[in-house]
């Protein structure tokens, strides 16, 4: 690790607090070169980090952490807050098992005041927090800090609504880089970049330097001079429109400008609206070239940077699909692709490119992008919307309401459906199949390898109705890929093993949606059992599995979703409506959210790798007396599988 003296004087804020102000620009300096070093050993994200050096240096400078409340806004720029409040040893451990989170949580720091990684919350839970200050008559501060992208998104204006009203103790800092992962979209980024330029920018800075001359004791003289000044050079924002005071734009790498302005924006009463400008990536010459392909990275050489261009034996689910949406988009000139502000992540960038006039980022708006795909839909155009499970949870209202109950045929495109990894629980796609399973009209398709993943997105693209195709982070099991655009025969299992030695008398039937197959045909081979892929979790395969019940003495359901309410309660539906009463395992992720770490490592912890499969089931049979004679077939099973390797 790069040398940093100044930083190693630093184990919480109040250290910090001691340091003159003309150290400050070294410590961000120091500060820079040790995440840069960091995060390219460990991974996460960097350019978002690497932009807000500063302005959290000067937040825990100025207010009276962690009595004074920060809500930080997906709290992907984090890690320098981290390092200052005595978590910079944690940072070797980063988003990995046991080790600290990518993002703030409640139970890891007193610093860290709001659980977050999904976006566009930070201001109703400073609100929250302001109100409950007053209410209890606790003179602390609360400030909410939220980039420009995830200001774009709904929540971010239901809550400025509110504050503008409710009058409490707000400060919101608006991190306006001008990018999202992606470039901003929108109006508000138009609006936001006219409040920067030329004349404007310069003269609110003027404006800025006026109030930062005002003394706190002559405060409500000094507010209406403000207001006069800005009144001549600044029209009225949009934000004081919404009932706050409004600040700036100023400079957010310039600390001699940063500390003033929050010193006094710290004395002032009722909701703040404080601008400032930083630059994604700042300080780190391949980021600030390339903020994208340093928003979220793995493990690289710092020196070298990040190596592109390398070709992986296996394609990803994202790139399938993002082949087969040019694909589908050159044969059906209805197609729109649509994305809340994820382009690269899910895999749309070659659309984009290809296909301008049908391709939709509509900002960090999971809610808009399924209302205005339905509003397509009405009109004859196919939409597909391309979107991460755990986002969707965002929209599920619009699903209903907008998409379901209208029978529109819209295409959800879900991808980390399942655990995701380093991300950790704010992002695993734990509960997509269980929220969905329950909406009349539905389409749910899991696909277990990559060419099956390829044939559901045409059958759900052709399909008129909502259509969901769930697949998981990463790639498959690498088979072959047919690049024709074929559909898969609606509701229809495929039984891809059958037991060798006891055809007809074979006890136990394994059921696996999606990215469990594969595990489950190995642990299939050890139990001798009957391996169904099931390919549709709605409409299920209802007349296979019955015939299955009566053929089996276990049925055992297999899916990367929560067990409750998902694909293995459906099974469990099906069969007690026929009345049919073989026993039913259902395995699938527990009922408790699974923390970052390496997927494999995780799934094998929760037993569902060939091995926990194998373990499960065995364990169940012997804790349960009715499917008790199935040990001695296991155990012949096993011991033939022994003989035949
Ligand atoms: C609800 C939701 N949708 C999408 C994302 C994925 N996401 C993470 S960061 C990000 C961009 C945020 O941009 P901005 O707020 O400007 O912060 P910056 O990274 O530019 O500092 C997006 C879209 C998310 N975290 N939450």
């Amino acid at each position: 690790m790069p040398s940093t003296p100044l930083l190693d004087t630093i184990t919480n804020p109040a250290d910090l607090r001691r340091l003159p102000l003309s150290d400050l620009p070294k410590l961000a300096q120091e500060l820079r070169t040790f995440l840069i070093e960091s995060v390219s050993r460990t991974g996460g994200h960097l350019s978002s980090n690497l932009g807000t050096v500063e302005l959290t240096i000067a937040l825990h400078h100025v207010f009276n952490t962690p009595e004074d409340r920060l809500v930080w806004d997906v709290g992907h720029q984090t890690y320098v807050h981290k390092i200052l409040t005595g978590r910079r040893e944690g940072m070797a451990r980063l988003r990995m098992q046991d080790g600290i989170s990518g993002f703030p949580r409640r139970n890891e720091s007193p610093y860290d005041t709001f659980g977050v990684g999904h976006s566009s919350t930070s201001i109703s839970a400073a609100l929250g927090m302001a109100v409950a200050a007053r209410n209890k008559k606790e003179n602390r501060r609360v400030v909410a800090i939220i980039g420009d992208g995830a200001m774009s998104a709904g929540q971010a204006f239901e809550a400025l609504n509110n504050a503008g009203v409710i009058d409490a103790n707000l400060l919101v800092i608006l991190n306006d880089n001008d990018m999202s992962i992606s470039p901003p979209v929108g109006a508000l980024n138009k609006y936001l970049a006219r409040l920067l330029s030329g004349h404007t920018f310069n003269a609110a800075r003027r404006a800025g330097e006026k109030v930062l001359s005002i003394v706190p004791s002559v405060l409500e003289l000094a507010r209406r001079a403000e207001e006069h000044v800005k009144g001549m050079v600044v029209p009225g924002t949009l934000f004081e429109e919404f009932g706050f005071n409004y600040i700036g734009p100023i400079d957010g790498h310039d600390l001699e400008s940063l500390i003033p302005t929050l010193q006094n924006l710290r004395e002032l009463d009722g909701p703040q609206f404080l601008h400032v400008v930083t630059r994604k990536g700042q300080g780190y010459k391949l980021a600030e070239a390339d903020p994208i392909l340093y928003h979220g990275v793995s493990k690289f050489d710092s020196a070298g940077g990040i190596q592109t261009g390398i070709k992986t034996s296996k394609p990803t689910y994202t790139q399938i699909f993002g082949e087969w949406l040019c694909d589908m988009a050159a044969a059906d000139e209805r197609l729109i692709g649509i994305t809340p502000a994820m382009r690269e992540g899910s895999g749309l960038s070659s659309f984009a490119e290809q296909y301008p006039q049908r391709y939709h980022d509509v900002g960090i708006a999971e809610q808009h992008a399924i209302t205005f795909a339905a509003g397509l839909a009405c009109e004859g155009m196919k939409p597909v919307v391309a979107i991460y499970s755990t986002f969707l949870q965002r929209a599920y209202d619009q699903w209903i309401h907008d998409v379901a109950l209208q029978n529109l045929p819209v295409m959800l495109a879900i991808d980390r459906g399942g655990l995701v990894g380093a991300d950790g629980a704010t992002h695993n796609g734990a509960f997509d199949l269980s929220y969905l399973a329950c909406i009349p009209n539905m389409l749910i398709m899991t696909p277990s390898d990559e060419n099956e993943c390829r044939q559901m997105l045409t059958t759900a693209f052709h399909h008129d109705g909502p259509s969901a195709v769930r697949y998981p982070r990463g790639s498959g099991p690498g088979v072959p890929i047919d690049k024709t655009l074929k559909s898969l025969p609606l509701g229809k299992a495929e039984v891809r093993r059958k037991s060798s030695k006891n055809e007809g008398t074979t006890r136990i039937a394994l059921l696996a949606f999606g990215s469990l197959l594969t595990p489950a045909l190995q642990a299939g081979n050890d139990l001798d059992a009957t391996v169904v892929n099931m390919r549709f979790v709605k409409p299920l395969d209802e007349a296979l599995l019955h015939e299955l019940a009566t053929r089996h003495t276990l049925l055992v359901s297999l899916e990367e979703n929560t067990i409750i309410g998902g694909a293995g309660s459906e099974i469990a539906r099906s069969l007690a409506q026929a009345g049919l009463t073989t026993p039913l395992l259902r395995l699938g992720l527990p009922d408790s959210f699974i923390d970052h770490g390496d997927t494999t490592h995780l799934l094998s912890q929760i037993g569902l790798d060939a091995q926990g499969i194998v373990t499960q089931i065995t364990a169940h049979i012997a804790n349960h007396p009715a499917t008790g004679d199935l040990t001695s077939a296991i155990a012949l099973a096993k011991s033939n599988a022994a003989s035949a390797a």
